[in-house]
């Protein structure tokens, strides 16, 4: 036995050197996490490898650490697949530290062996496979290089079982840099670009800025409340930007896209956006849904588009490109900004009467007594419980909606996260799992489907075994809602496949071990909030909801009209 470390070991101090200290895995590949645990990292032990990288994925978001998720080879690889993909689209650093089979064993059948390399071809910013012990270090830290600069993502590195075991040969020098926190690099656009964009917003009649999720990821939310505040901008955000400005201020238009729909409070502000002469976006993918399928802005507005991804910069809107760190840009916007506009009254007027006419139309749903019971109640209830420090967590479908529609941002860099990269359903429980882990002292409160919890009930033992705090409402609506709606949308009809038999969430949640209450009276809603708040532990409030409620998705602006000619 040499006295050198073992890769392993190499591999672990590597990582506390990156500032890692949880990996969300379950005790493979074994050698690493031996090595963890005895160099007092924590192991955050998933039931299913697709939950550890949701959960990876959640602690990534709110910690904005690069976080590590770690798997066998084979079957445990291929149920990484699904987060990595959402941390992809979504731009969030994950490393992923995957076993491979004994070197010599490669490409003969050897138990559990795949094409990972092809396997993380489409899910993955980065891949590869090392098997040189001298060069452990180089590899640990080119994958938290990938993950964590330029665009964030997924990086994976495979580590064959065996060579886990080698020797780690000392280096001439060894690595010292802590490479954990994201952004890695923050760089800025030429000044003449940043005084071309200046000029053509300070032109502009009607300008709006357009905050999507690499505002969050730049921490720039503080730029933008002082672009907002100082050139008097109006603001939208895209689900994944949510948050990034408060949403009282009077130049705020709330979450847009395809979330502008009849019951909105930002329904009719839609106007604002389709007549912008100059739209500014920051950190936005520019998606369909973020543009309600690129339909939202006026053909003649022009463009300036602050990413750190280039080749985001001009893929659906040609723009004036400020490739750069969206904090330090919106910065160096504001110093050229500030004071030179005037307040566009007419704008705050339309944004203030454009909220109270929906503000009426969304009372009676806000307060409705009704049982089975009406989501929109439900938001009106947990928002008074929101401040700005409790991070909320929606799974896809329409629990995203429900959330970014009807909960209000009270402050500039409040969080609510989604699954929004790729809105695959059961990410709503690990997600809120690994913002709580990043976060113990903040509330955490997710809001899932029955569908989309579904996929992942089995979590509840990992929160409760690891005393992790969220507290999560089930819509329990027995469908699967946003798939039959759409389905009626667009066929007049939908499939068999859209209704469950009964289930009582609550039960499930005792039966782990968590708390669990059933609600079919709204009323008894914001007072099991508040338990599940004061439990300390898992909790998990089933709510019984009317299975015709519907979010304001634009698409869905008829399906009450529909309904009514089917008869139903
Ligand atoms: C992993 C995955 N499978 C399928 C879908 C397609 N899909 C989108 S919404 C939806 C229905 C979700 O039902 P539920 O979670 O109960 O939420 P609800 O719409 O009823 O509130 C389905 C099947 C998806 N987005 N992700
Ligand atoms: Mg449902």
């Amino acid at each position: 036995m040499s006295n050198h470390p073992t890769v392993a070991q190499a591999v672990a101090a590597a990582l506390a050197r990156h500032g890692v200290r949880v990996l969300f895995s379950q005790s493979l590949p074994s050698m690493v996490l031996l090595a963890c645990e005895d160099a007092g990292l924590r192991q955050y032990t998933y039931r299913t490898e697709n939950a550890g990288a949701a959960m990876a994925d959640g602690f990534a978001r709110i910690s904005n650490r690069v976080t590590v998720v770690t798997a066998q080879n084979g079957p445990a690889a291929t149920l990484l697949v699904p987060g990595l993909a959402e941390a992809l689209k979504a731009s969030v650093p994950i490393v992923a530290l995957v076993q491979d089979v004994n070197r010599k064993e490669t490409d003969r059948n050897a138990f559990q062996d795949l094409d990972h390399m092809a396997l993380f071809q489409g899910s993955a910013k980065w891949i590869r496979r090392v098997s040189e012990p001298s060069r452990i270090d180089d590899y640990i830290d080119m994958a938290f290089t990938a993950a964590t600069s330029g665009r964030p993502g997924p990086a994976v590195l495979m580590l064959p079982a065996d060579f886990l075991l080698d020797a780690a040969p000392p280096v001439a020098a060894p690595r010292r840099a802590d490479l954990g926190a994201f952004p890695l690099d923050r760089m800025l656009p030429s000044a003449d670009r940043l005084d071309a964009a200046a000029a053509l917003v300070l032109a502009a009649r009607r300008p709006l800025v357009v905050a999507g999720g690499g505002v969050h990821l730049s921490q720039a939310a503080h730029e933008l409340a002082a672009l907002q505040g100082q050139a008097h901008l109006p603001v939208v955000t895209t689900v994944m930007g949510k948050g990034a400005v408060d949403e009282r201020h009077p130049l705020s238009l709330g979450v847009g896209g395809n979330a502008y729909g009849r019951r909105a409070p930002g329904h009719h502000l839609k106007s604002i956006v389709t007549e912008a002469d100059v739209v500014v976006l920051v950190g936005t993918r520019t998606a369909q849904n973020g543009t309600d399928s690129w339909s939202t802005f006026s053909p003649t507005a022009r463009f300036v588009h602050i990413d750190i991804d280039p080749t985001e910069i001009g893929r659906n809107y040609e723009a004036l490109r400020l490739v750069g760190d969206a904090k330090l840009t919106l910065a160096a916007l504001t110093e050229r900004l500030a004071g030179r506009r005037a307040f566009p009254q007419d704008v705050a007027d339309a944004i203030r009467d454009a909220r109270a006419r929906n503000v009426d139309a969304f009372a009676a749903l806000s307060a409705s007594t009704a049982s089975p019971v009406r989501p929109e109640r439900l938001m009106a209830e947990l928002e008074k419980v929101l401040t700005p420090e409790a991070i909320v967590v929606a799974d896809a479908s329409y629990s995203t909606i429900w959330m970014s529609s009807y909960l209000t941002a009270l402050a500039p860099g409040q969080r609510f996260i989604s699954p929004r990269g790729m809105a695959g359903l059961g990410w709503g429980l690990p997600l809120a799992m690994g913002a709580k882990v990043a976060e113990p002292s903040r509330p955490v409160l997710a809001i899932v489907g029955d569908g989309g919890f579904a996929h992942v009930w089995s979590e509840l033992e990992t929160a409760v075994r690891n005393k992790t705090a969220v507290v999560l409402t089930v819509l329990n609506n027995g469908v699967l809602g946003f798939q039959k709606d759409a389905e009626d949308t667009k066929f007049g009809r939908h499939t068999g496949a859209c209704y469950f038999a009964p289930v009582d969430h609550a039960a499930i949640a005792r039966a782990c071990g968590a708390g669990g209450v059933r609600v079919e009276d709204p009323a008894d809603y914001l007072p099991a909030v508040r338990e599940g708040l004061a439990s300390g532990g898992p909790f998990v409030i089933d709510v019984v909801t009317d299975p015709q409620a519907y979010p304001p998705i634009t698409a869905f602006d008829t399906l009450d009209e529909l309904r009514g000619k089917l008869g139903r």
